[in-house]
């Protein structure tokens, strides 16, 4: 097979990358910007990767992966999309940065509040973090209250205030709660089991007038790829209008991918604030909050909530999502991405079966998981009774065989426009390669 040239399966060539990484480890904490990519619960080096087209990742040895990361998320058309590309080359040669208004901020705002249900009004900033973090200061200051609630194995970004209970990188490391976060700070974030509407209103019930904002990874992506049960988002709208809660969907990862009006649209419920991030700026560092009009006219300058950023709005991130949002909301494209998520758990099921191994799945548009365990997963607990020694070995038998899935269990599975049929034949092949 033709996957990556020269490669054979468990005598990857990594040179170059065991010289990166090493190189790298003196100078950064881990070698790494973040975390998880340090590949330490699966072990092993860390690809280094030099460049990215279509489907497909390149590291420095010249080994070429079917790419299943996406940068996490946002290459939902693939990477180097020649109009994504001709967009950010076009705004480059017009000025990176201006630290001041620009046309392209309106147009890409208009073309997320026409997709996404509940968001009447946008704020652009630059990570995902920020625009969590914006949305709870928001929140707070809207009803004047200090708690917020959060759900346990959910994600974030690592805003003080979140590190308690988190997924992604604090899952994938087993740390502690929120060393370097001060007890105050701790105390109000609150957290309950996801998928468990007596639980969360246990909470609710226990601290009358005290919780600003729910916030909720819709579908999870950060603990694993985990679906909301029926009426589970349902329930917790309701909760949060009978208690004056402001409800936050984080759509970073499920803005875009789980359906092009993200998971407010497919399960047809509303928040009032929603962040974004990934698909929206195409690549670039750039995110969003948004939502109801009333509570995004209080961030200043219209309002008084303080929040700011010499890179927000940035013209080329701009530009790159206006180009990824064009291409994708034509006709049958986002279809093709969402083909390749379902294919991709066929394949795996198919694998699973014949090697006896315990199994359990989904997807949501593009959006996909697996989990080595035979119970349902549900939540953060059950996410963390499946067999993740086993999806290290997986993990660790594709990425020989030129496939390349997130280096943890807890992190979700993503394809792009051109993960076709042709795509995911190699990787049937690949997997046909891997032992249990
Ligand atoms: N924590 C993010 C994924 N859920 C980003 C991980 C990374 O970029 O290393």
């Amino acid at each position: 097979m033709a996957v990556h040239p020269g490669v054979t399966s468990a005598t990857t060539k990594t040179t170059a990358s065991d010289a990166l990484f090493a190189r790298a480890k003196r100078v950064m904490p881990g070698g790494v910007s973040s975390p998880v990519r340090a590949f330490r619960s699966v072990g092993g080096t860390p690809r280094f990767l030099a460049r990215a087209e279509g489907p497909y990742v390149w590291d420095a040895d010249g080994n070429r992966y079917v790419d299943f990361v996406l940068s996490w998320g946002p290459m939902i058309l693939g990477h180097a999309h020649p109009e994504v590309v001709e967009a950010v080359r076009h705004q480059v040669g017009q000025g990176v940065s201006f630290g001041a208004p620009c046309v392209l901020e309106a147009e890409l705002a208009e073309r997320i509040i026409a997709a996404m249900p509940s968001m009447e009004m946008v704020r652009f900033v630059s990570s995902g973090t920020e625009a969590t973090m914006s949305a709870v200061r928001l929140a707070r200051a809207a009803t004047g209250r200090p708690k917020f609630v959060k759900f346990s194995g959910c994600y974030h970004g690592h805003a003080d205030g979140f590190l308690v209970q988190a997924g992604s990188g604090v899952a994938t490391l087993g740390l502690p709660d929120s060393p370097g976060v001060t007890p105050g700070t701790a105390a109000d974030t609150l957290t309950a089991p996801y998928n468990d509407l007596a639980a969360i209103t246990a909470v609710v019930e226990a601290n009358p007038n005290q919780i600003a904002a729910l916030i909720v990874e819709p579908v999870v992506g950060n603990a694993g790829f985990i679906m909301p049960e029926a009426g589970y988002l349902r329930g917790l709208r309701a909760l949060c209008t009978r208690h004056g809660i402001v409800l936050i969907f984080d759509e970073v990862m499920t803005g875009f991918r789980v359906a092009l009006g993200g998971a407010q649209a497919l399960f047809g419920v509303t928040p009032d604030l929603t962040t974004l991030g990934k698909v929206i700026g195409g690549g670039m560092p750039m995110a969003a909050y948004g939502g109801r009009r009333d509570l995004m006219e209080q961030v200043a300058p219209s309002g008084a909530v303080y929040q700011a950023g010499t890179l927000s709005g940035n013209p080329v991130a701009m530009a790159s999502g206006i180009a990824t949002l064009d291409v994708l909301q034509r006709p049958g494209m986002f279809a093709r991405a969402e083909w390749g998520a379902s294919e991709m758990v066929r394949l795996l099921r198919a694998w699973a079966t014949r090697h006896g191994v315990p199994f359990t799945a989904g997807t949501a548009g593009t959006m996909w998981g697996a989990f080595f365990t035979g119970a349902p997963v549900r939540d953060y607990a059950t996410a963390k009774s499946a067999d993740t020694a086993r999806y290290g070995r997986v993990f660790h038998g594709l990425l020989d065989a030129g496939v390349y899935l997130a280096p943890s269990q807890f992190e979700a599975g993503f394809t792009s426009i051109r993960h076709d049929a042709a795509v995911m034949a190699e990787v049937a092949e690949a997997l046909d390669s891997v032992t249990p």
